[in-house]
Parts: C-alpha cells; structure tokens; sequence
C-alpha cells in the first residue's frame, strides 16, 4: 500500500460546484447516476487539463461529458481511480455506476443494516458510491434523488430540505433533497427504510423554529426521547457558549444497527450507531445515557466545527475532531458534575492515549503520513487533540478564547482549513504568541515533567524545580520542548491553601497559578512560606503529560483529603492505590497492606458529607490497564494479583461500611438521571461489587434481590455483573440465562449481556468461544465483535495475557478472519498486539508471533497491512 505525505499536499486541480445525484435502489443492487458541475481551480498549478476521480468496488456503467458518451480511449478505469486525460475548463459530467449495497460488509459507502439502506462515508466512502474527487477540500452542493420501493422503504432521506416527492411506475416513489450548503463529499448521506418517525421541534435564538426527527426502527420508537432531550440541549448551548445557531429547517438522526463509528456528522442528517442513541430506562445504563448525550451533542457541534467549517486534508482530522471533543466534554460538564466529567476524561486519556502515545502507532494530532486514514481515528487525534484545545483555553482564558473561536468561524465559514488557521485565529484574537504552542500538534509523544522542590526555611521560600523531556516516537527523535500550562497550589500543613507569590513576580498572590513552561527546565520560587508546604501539581490535569515527583504516601493521604481541587483530591488516591498494588507485585502472599489505604476508604464510605460523586469515583482502584500502562516491563499475572489482594482487603476490612453504603444508597425512589442519583447507583454497585468479590453470603442476597426487582438497567445490569464476577457459580448461570431470555430481542443489551461475560475476570477463554458460536452473535455487526472480542482482549486482561499465548492466538485469529470482510473493525481489533514491545520477554515473543500470523495472511487490507507492519518494524 502506498503512503500519503502531509508535505504532499496539493490544492486539487478541478472543484466541483454542483453534484446531481440520482440513487435507483433494488434488492440485488443499487445504480447511482452522478451530474457533476465541474471547472479547473484557479488556483492550481497543474493545467494539464487531466481529471482524476477516486473510485472503489464501481462498476462503470457510463461516462458523459457535455452530455456526449466517452469512448473507451478517452478515458481510463483503473478501479480505483478514472483518468479523463484531456477535459476542458469547465464541463458537466455525468457518471453512472452500479453498487451492490447488499454485499457491503465493510460498511463504507452505502450499505444494507436490518434491511435498510444507509451510508458511512467519512473518510473515503463516498469513492465506493460513485467515481468522484474523494477530498475534503472539494466542497459543493449536493442535490439527491432517492427512488425506491415504496412498501419496502417509506422513506427516504438525504441532507438538507426535502423539495419534491411523487410516485414512480412498478410500486416504487421519489424523494428528492437539496442540500444548499457546499460540503464535501464526506458528508454526503442517504438512508432508505421502514422506519417511524419522532418529531419535535427547537425555537432558535433568533426565533427560528427548526423541526427536529428522529427515524428509528418501529421496535425503537420507545427510545428516542433521551436522545431528542440531549439534541435540545446542545442546540441551546452551542448558542449560550459558541453562540452558534443551527442553520438549517431541519434536522434528522437517524439509528443504525451496523456501524463502524460511534455515530456521524452528516450535513442535516446525522446516522448513530443504535447503541449510541437509542435508551429507555429499561434498557440502558447511567453510563450508556451518559454516553448518548455526549455524543449527539458532538455530532450535532460538528455542524458548525466540522461541517461550516472543515479539514483541508485528512491530516487535519483533528482540527475538527479534536475541537469537537473539547466541546463536548465542556457541555457534558455543564450537564452533570465537572470533576467527574474531567476523572473520566483523564482516564481515557492516560490508560489509552499515553499507551498510544508511547506505542508503535504514536503519531503527533496533526500526523505527517498515512497508509490509511481511517487508522487514524484515534484517541491522539481526537483526546490529545482536545487536550491540545484545551490548553489553548487555558492559556487565553475564557473570553479571549471565545474572541478566537468566533474569529475562526467567521473567517473561515464554507472553507475547509488546517490546524495552523485554528491556532492562528486564536492568536491573532488574543495577541498571544502560541509560536511554540504550535509543537503540541506537530511532536508525538506523552511530555514527562519532572518536579523536584526544595524548602529554604531560613528564606521562607520554597522552590520547585521542574524539567521536561518529550520521548522519541517512532520517526521522531530529538524533540523540543513543549508549552505546558502548568496549574498549581501549595497547601499548609493546616490543609490550608496558601497565598502563592513568586519572587520578582508582580501579581498579586493566589491561591492558584498557571506557570507556563515553554524550555526544558524552570525554577520557580514563592516567598512568604512559613514551612515546607505540600504541592498540588497539574491541577485539573492542566496539560497531557506524566507528572514524575517523589510523592510519600503521607503527602497522597494530605492532599486525598484537603486538596481543594477535585481532580487532584481523586488523583492523590489513585497515585496512593497504584503506589500500594505497585508495592505487592512483587511482595509475597503475606506482605502487609497498608493500613492507611483501609482508613481511607473508610473515611470515604462514611463521611456523607462528601461530595458523593466523587466518592463514587475515588472508590474505583485504578485498573488493570492503567497499571500495566505505568508499569515499564508490566506483569499482568502478578499485577493482576496485586491488585485483587487489595481488593479483597479493602472488601473483607470494610465489609460493614460497604453493607451500610449500599443500604444507604438503596432509595427505592423514582429513576432520575441527576448526577446524585448516579452516584447513588455507582455507590451502590461498587460496594455490591466488592462483596461479591469476597463472597459474602450477605451480598450473594442483595445482588439476586436487586437483580430480580431492580427498575432500571443500571441496577440490574449491577448485579448481574457482581454475581458473574463472584465465585457463586450456579447463581452465575442462573441470572445470565434469565436476563437473556428476557432481553434477547434487544441488540443493545444482548450487548451489554455479552460485554459482562467477555470482561469478567472470572471468565476463560473457552467461555469467550463459547458466546462466539452463540445465536446472537454476528460477525457482520460491529458491536457484536467489540463487545465479545474486544471486550475480551481489552478488559480481561488476565485472560487475554495468559501464560501460554493462548489469549494472543485467539485475537489474532479473529482479526484474520474478519479482515475479509471488515477491515476497519479488524484494524481496530489488533491494536492489544502492536504492544507487544513494552511486555516483558515471553509474553512479548508470543505477542510477536501473533501478529506475524496476521502479516503473513493473503491479501491482507491496507488498514491491518498498516497496523501491523508498523509494529512490526
Ligand atoms: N463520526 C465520527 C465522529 O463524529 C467521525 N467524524 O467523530
Ligand atoms: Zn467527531
């Protein structure tokens, strides 16, 4: 497979104002009749009068241009691209194209799920449409014509404003949609099926009423309000905050059942994956309406960072994605609790991006090459690069960042740009010179700030020391250093905050700072401290890197109480839990546990008057995955070990704090989505969780108890999974098999039913197998294969790193099969593997050779080919 450069970057040769779309859809096919209004750029060097349009998997059933049929020698199909060699300034031309929709099982263009038709083209789907100019700097005016059987697909939608509809001969009928936005072809969508309709509607700030649809399956209709709730809600924010207004009459969501994403930004017509939209009480958790709110609010913020304004090249995919995920962990924020929102946010960030980071895929937010793009919808383009905005938002300030972002959308409205203009217009609106900043989006790799401080009692002055260091990554070497905002506070040994002044520094003192780091090393020295203090550091988690300072276990205990920040309060506890686990991996059976970890749990479970949110957060021990990120040359059986040691400790020595939590957070009363009321349910899950690691007879009763009269799904799916990590192995089968009979005509929570199984610790890899060759398992749904496969390879971390490889061969053999058929979703899959370097010598070898039997398999896909030689090499 060929690699595409940054530095290659050309502007295109021809643009595309207009494009006249005509779908003709049947059961053994579909044939697409493209009308293109096309002129050479001005702008563009190349005047050899040659056309290139990006095509796959097209048969090419005719080529006009002017309206005169092409003979065979004035133009070339070489498959994947159509060559008309000599073309004049401006021309229309008409391509026809046949598709088999019902054969796409890569689910990249326009494809058939649950019997409907549906499209994913960002980022190269629409070649698999029809032949056309595959970039997203090619932006024009779509007008679509769905035709259709009028029984087997009702209705028919695309982007923009529906403008006529009619019958047609033999049954079938038309709608045809005009979209008068310019956009690029990524954003193109089409969705024909059976499907019922929820209306409501949004009055905008300036008093426009926009009419809001949901289409999901009849089955679905149930569904739907949690998701139109969340719409509303982003669509006023985005005013409040962005002062952003919606743009069009309408806007549509629709639910698919397979899908390779989360959900997509379609101009006026964004597709979810069903799993990420549809929720009742019933059937979704606290965490999947969480889930759902967070991203129709990011689809729905696309329309103005993604879709007004777009990506010059998909090496900019972060200048939307990126932005977009900033803001909606802004808005999820302003929804439920900031702190909470934020321990979320940094433990994605830290357990999977830093791993990224330091892996073999490590790529900077703005990459520099690709074999294939979508490989790089990763967690260092769109978490990084919300970081990376968030740190711009840091340094500027609340204000001046708004000045900056309706300077970028003003400017750039209807072009499609880089990550430079983003920063650029956040200068130029500021005045601030983020000349540096700019290395954040050019550098891989995760920034290690070392902190070493120093108390002068006779001075009363205390200094910090503080050097930074970038790694190498794979082709990057040598790096310079990189602007970190860098929060702190002091604290005294009262608990109280201290007055921060710096020597020679002007401003009046705070109880915080921002110190700016932008060389390798700073010092820093407050005057006025009356005696040694005790750092908070990376406050907020100021910036995306590893804060490296000798902590002693009775500075973790002072801040996990007195911290006034939230998120370093949590994070005094997580350092102190890794710090304990870390210490027994390699301690005998007997080792000692230390007591101050049991005194302070106890302290959390007890003190009602803290906030419960939190408490419920800083009750989770760090994971598994996290550990063996932190750990150089990790041991997973050993860590493993620890760490449920500790668990057990905690669960045996608290068992009657746990027991009243769980009374005390047991309301009975209605289900309400309040942040409170799910901390209350997370209070509660854990402390049942936690007994049933133990076996506590007691627990054993709460849990089936809960499990048979529990009202929600958050509840009941907390004791189904508290029984299924337990020892209470015929209680085990018992729920597992009720809840499927129950549940086993719903996709999403069969969903849920499978990820329990394939994620308990207490579950083999045969069991794995096994729900592989179960009814409801299906390798054509992405959701399926994630929640079985990679559940499995990504949360059962003891299982998927077994001693005999066994885990490793398993994976490896799931993503050579499904490579035939999703390669997206097999790309996915393989990324455990590329780690193989950081695992010590065994486990790295077998690792090794798991992968070598993906490497050498006929004909592999350019999106695995790349994965895997890459970590490789
Ligand atoms: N649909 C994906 C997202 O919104 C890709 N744009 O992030
Ligand atoms: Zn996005």
């Amino acid at each position: 497979p060929q690699t595409v450069y940054l530095s290659e970057y050309r502007v295109p040769a021809y643009l595309v104002d207009h494009v006249d779309l005509r779908f003709e859809l049947f059961e053994e096919g579909a044939r697409v009749h493209s009308t293109l209004a096309v002129r050479r750029n001005p702008e563009s060097e190349d005047t050899s009068g040659r056309l290139e349009l990006d095509g796959d998997s097209l048969v090419l059933e005719g080529l006009q241009l002017d309206g005169r049929d092409l003979e065979p020698g004035q133009y070339e199909n070489q498959g994947d691209r159509l060559v008309i060699p000599e073309v004049p300034e401006q021309f229309g031309l008409t391509v026809v194209t046949w598709i088999e929709p019902q054969n796409n099982t890569r689910l990249e263009g326009l494809y058939k799920s649950s019997g409907m038709f549906c499209t994913q083209c960002e980022a190269e789907g629409f070649r698999c449409i029809t032949f056309f100019p595959d970039r997203p700097d090619v932006m024009a005016r779509f007008r679509t014509r769905i035709e259709a059987d009028r029984a087997g697909y009702p209705v028919l939608l695309s982007n923009g404003n529906d403008v006529e509809r009619g019958d047609l001969e033999g049954g079938r009928h038309f709608v045809t949609w005009e979209d008068p936005f310019p956009k690029p072809c990524y954003l193109f969508a089409l969705v024909a099926g059976d499907l019922v309709e929820k209306r409501d509607s949004f009055r905008t700030c300036t008093g426009r009423e926009i009419d809001l649809r949901m289409y999901v399956e009849p089955r679905n209709a149930d569904k739907c309000d949690h998701a139109m709730d969340s719409l509303k809600r982003s669509m006023r924010w985005d005013e409040d905050i962005y002062g952003r207004e919606y743009d069009l009459d309408i806007f549509m969501i629709v639910a698919v059942d397979d899908f390779n994403m989360g959900a997509m930004e379609n101009k006026g017509l964004n597709i979810f994956n069903s799993s990420c939209v549809l929720a009742s009480q019933d059937t979704a958790t606290d965490a999947t309406f969480q889930r759902i709110e967070a991203i129709v609010a990011h689809e729905y913020f696309h329309n103005w960072s993604g879709n007004r304004v777009t990506c010059r090249d998909w090496f900019q995919l972060s200048l939307k994605e990126g932005f977009t995920v900033f803001r909606d962990s802004r808005f999820s924020a302003d929804m439920g609790s900031t702190t909470v929102k934020r321990i979320e946010d940094v433990t994605l960030l830290r357990t999977a991006q830093f791993a990224e980071d330091g892996g073999p895929m490590a790529h900077p937010v703005r990459p520099s090459s690709y074999m294939e793009i979508s490989n790089f919808y990763t967690l260092t383009i769109y978490e990084k690069g919300a970081e990376v905005v968030r740190m711009i938002h840091t340094l500027l300030g609340p204000d001046l960042f708004r000045k900056g972002s309706d300077l970028y959308f003003e400017r750039h409205d209807g072009q499609a740009v880089t990550t430079d203009d983003f920063v650029k217009a956040m200068e130029d609106a500021s005045g601030r010179d983020l000349t540096r900043f700019r290395r954040w989006y050019e550098q891989a790799g995760t920034p290690v700030v070392t902190v070493r401080d120093e108390y002068d009692e006779a001075r009363q002055v205390y200094r910090l020391d503080i050097h930074q260091t970038v790694p190498d990554t794979p082709g990057q070497t040598g790096k310079q250093p990189q602007h970190i905002p860098f929060a702190l506070g002091l604290l005294g040994a009262d608990g109280q905050p201290l007055a921060l002044k710096l020597v020679g520094d002007d401003a009046p003192p705070a109880e915080q700072r921002v110190l700016e780091l932008t060389e390798a090393s700073h010092s820093f020295e407050f005057e006025g401290v009356a005696a040694r203090p005790v750092p908070s550091l990376l406050r907020d988690f100021s910036a995306p890197v590893r804060v490296d300072y000798p902590w002693t276990r009775e500075q973790l205990l002072f801040l996990m109480s007195h911290d006034p920040d939230g998120f370093n309060r949590w994070d005094a506890g997580q350092r102190l839990a890794v710090d304990v686990i870390e210490s027994l991996v390699d301690a005998g059976e007997d080792a000692e546990i230390e007591p101050r970890l049991v005194s302070a749990y106890r302290h959390l479970l007890t003190d009602e008057g803290l906030d419960q949110a939190l408490v419920a957060k800083m009750l989770q021990l760090p994971s598994e995955a996290y550990l063996i990120e932190l750990a150089a040359a990790p041991r997973v059986q050993q860590i493993y070990r620890a760490r449920t040691r500790v668990m057990n400790h905690l669960a045996a020595a608290l068992r009657e704090e746990l027991l009243a939590c769980y009374h005390r957070n047991n309301g009975g009363a209605e289900y309400r989505l309040t942040s409170d009321d799910i901390a209350r349910r997370t209070l509660r899950n854990t402390a049942l969780g936690w007994l049933l690691e133990i076996g506590d007879a007691e627990g054993r009763v709460l849990a089936l108890r809960q499990f048979r009269e529990a009202d929600n799904m958050t509840d009941r799916l907390g004791a189904l999974r508290a029984l299924v990590n337990s020892d209470y192995h015929e209680d085990r089968e018992q729920v597992l098999d009720a809840f499927y009979q129950r549940w086993q005509d719903d996709p999403q929570v069969v969903e849920l039913w499978f990820s329990v199984q394939s994620g308990s610790t207490r579950g083999s890899l045969e069991q794995v197998r096994a729900l592989m060759e179960h009814a409801a398992f299906d390798w054509k749904n992405p959701n399926k294969v994630r929640s079985v496969i990679g559940v499995f390879a990504g949360q059962n971390l003891a299982a998927f790193h077994a001693e005999d490889g066994s885990g490793y061969r398993f994976l490896a053999e799931q993503v050579r099969h499904l490579d035939a058929s999703n390669p997206q979703i097999a790309a996915r899959l393989v990324t455990p593997l590329t780690r193989w370097r950081k695992f010590a010598s065994v486990h790295g070898e077998q690792m090794k050779a798991a992968l070598e039997t993906i490497r050498d398999r006929e004909g592999l896909s350019k999106d695995v080919y790349e994965v895997v030689h890459k970590s490789l090499a």
